[in-house]
């Protein structure tokens, strides 16, 4: 195996013998077959666009599903991940015999699921392409590309599709192995997967408020009740809804963990009783909290540790993730979910342990606090607020991490934090205070709400009359862990959002070249210490 696709890669190289994450080097390898299989049927279907015939829902559904499972800590089942690679390549055969055009095809779209797969399956991965550059390029692509997997993945699960999305993730994908590209020609591809991210975060956000209205501000209790729970975690807002339908009458309630928080932030969700409140803290905190739980866990999407033995019986999944030894709850044709194994599974276990008391603050997603325009922008120009800080991204077990709590710490009293995804749990439970009712910490929701975190900094832009995006009060230090920081990222930079700060390492899939296109165009940089970075970005 060779896989160095999150922050955490070994050594900041790449995971050679296991992963950091927990993955196996059999399910890395199957992974990377998934990804040459996907590509493969990605070519096939990109053919077709061009030859006017039509592509269906399921065959683009399914390799939105494949690049969202192999993103990191999303799905560690060998079998499931087999059924998937099976099902791409014989959708691949059947399409490949309806193109007019069949000459050319690439190896893997020709691939029909031939030889021993583990053998094949380590001969097709990041390490095939030989360039350090070109590797580069490809897999800041395809990376770029799994998180907007993600990301579209749940904008359709209610339905709605978004087929010019899919075409450019197809078409991308298939070009991630196309010799005839250069350097510059996969230069300007990153930008575009950047640009069709922003579609992707816009599509999420518009499926996310038509469902269940704007998030708007709202305090979300920490502590526990007294019947047993559920604990939701992952993305997966519709799950989310589906679990609290079924869950009515039944005494039992349910809970968020890492980043299902922000669920507490949508009106639709206030009508249900039982829905109490947060449990813990970001995702590489689970085993602990898990354990203190004390009911079964759903996961709908990443980001899971590898449970204890003694707590897999407690784990369900659903979506794109999965767990080997945990019970998958699959969708039926209608795209609904039967949670009732688990309501049951809750009712014979204890309540929840409480770990803390209190309540966090959030809601701040783009229409909130495009309602508090006047106020914010007062603040500004009466120099009440000088800063704003996006800290958004994620969070991760690396120690280096307590850099940001430290740094959230020691920002002037007169700078605002901006925040979405999972990062915020290093900083938001610190009671930094408020700014004439303005909270220092404003959280917009999920990792895939850093959309609107640019939609506030050009609603901002707007306000005060600027040219450049860059002119605003703001400094971007953002804290990455996997694929879906890598199509935010690519985002903001398609919007000509310049000078992030990325951290607690660069990425070890920039090569040393494709680094410095980053931070010659764009001004990308890393962290140093704590009072380093504030002498800089206060200067
Ligand atoms: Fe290593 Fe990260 Fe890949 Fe897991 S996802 S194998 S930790 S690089
Ligand atoms: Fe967190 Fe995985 Fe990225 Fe969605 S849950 S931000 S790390």
């Amino acid at each position: 195996m060779f896989c160095f696709q999150c922050q955490e890669t070994v050594g900041c190289k790449g995971c050679t013998n296991g992963g950091v994450c927990g993955k196996k080097p059999r399910t890395a390898n199957l992974q990377d077959l998934l990804v040459y299989a996907s590509r493969g049927l990605s070519e096939v279907t990109t053919r077709l666009r061009e030859e006017e015939t039509d592509v269906e829902r399921a065959v683009n559904h399914l390799v939105t599903d494949n690049l969202f499972t192999t993103i990191t800590n999303a799905n560690f089942d060998d079998e499931a991940i087999i059924d998937k690679i099976q099902k791409t390549v014989d959708t691949t055969k059947k399409l490949r015999s309806e193109l007019k055009n069949q000459s050319g095809l690439t190896e893997a779209a020709l691939w029909n699921g031939d030889g021993d797969w583990d053998e094949k399956a380590s001969q097709v991965g990041v390490l095939v392409t030989e360039n350090e550059d070109i590797r580069s390029l490809r897999e800041l692509i395809t990376y770029g590309l799994k998180g907007m997997a993600a990301y579209l993945f749940h904008a359709e699960a209610y339905g709605q599709i978004f087929p010019e999305i899919e075409r450019f993730m197809q078409e991308a994908l298939a070009k991630t192995r196309d010799d005839s590209l250069s350097v510059d020609d996969l230069v300007a591809l990153t930008l575009e997967t950047g640009k069709i991210g922003v579609d992707a975060m816009a599509a999420l956000d518009g499926a996310n408020t038509a469902a269940y209205g704007n998030p708007e501000i709202t305090s979300v209790p920490i502590g526990v009740g007294k019947n047993p729970g559920i604990l939701i975690s992952g993305h997966d807002l519709h799950d989310l809804e589906m679990l609290l339908e079924q869950t009515q009458g039944t005494g039992v309630d349910v809970y968020t963990h890492s980043e299902m928080l922000p669920g507490h932030y949508y009106p639709a969700f206030k009508k249900y009783s039982n829905f109490v409140g947060n449990y813990g803290n970001a995702w590489w905190k689970q085993k602990e909290e898990f354990d203190t739980f004390n009911g079964p866990i759903l996961f709908t999407s990443n980001c899971i540790v590898p449970p204890k033995d003694s707590c897999k019986g407690r784990i369900y999944t659903s979506g794109a993730s999965g767990f080997p030894g945990c019970k998958h709850i699959p969708e039926d044709e209608n795209g609904k979910k039967d949670f009732s194994e688990i309501i049951e599974h809750a009712k014979k276990c204890q309540p929840p342990v409480e770990i803390e008391t209190g309540e966090i603050v959030g809601g701040f997603a783009h229409s909130q606090v495009i309602a508090l325009a006047d106020k914010i922008v007062d603040a500004v120009k009466s120099g009440a607020i000088k800063k704003f800080v996006v800290m958004a991204g994620c969070d991760g077990r690396m120690k280096s991490r307590s850099y940001y709590t430290e740094f959230a710490e020691a920002l002037p009293k007169d700078a605002v934090i901006l925040t979405a995804g999972c990062a915020k749990y290093r900083y938001n439970k610190l009671n930094l205070g408020d700014i004439g009712g303005i909270p220092r910490v404003l959280d917009a929701g999920q990792c895939n709400d850093s959309y609107s975190l640019a939609v506030i900094a050009m609603k901002l832009q707007e306000v005060f009359g600027l040219d450049d995006i860059n002119d605003l009060p703001i400094i971007y230090n953002i804290a990455w862990y996997e694929q879906k920081a890598v199509i935010v990222l690519l985002a903001l930079l398609s919007l000509g959002v310049k000078n992030i700060h990325l951290g607690p390492t660069l990425p070890a899939f920039l090569s040393p070249n494709v680094t410095k296109v980053l931070v010659d165009n764009f001004g990308i940089a890393g962290i140093t210490t704590v009072e380093d970075d504030m002498k800089a970005f206060f200067a």
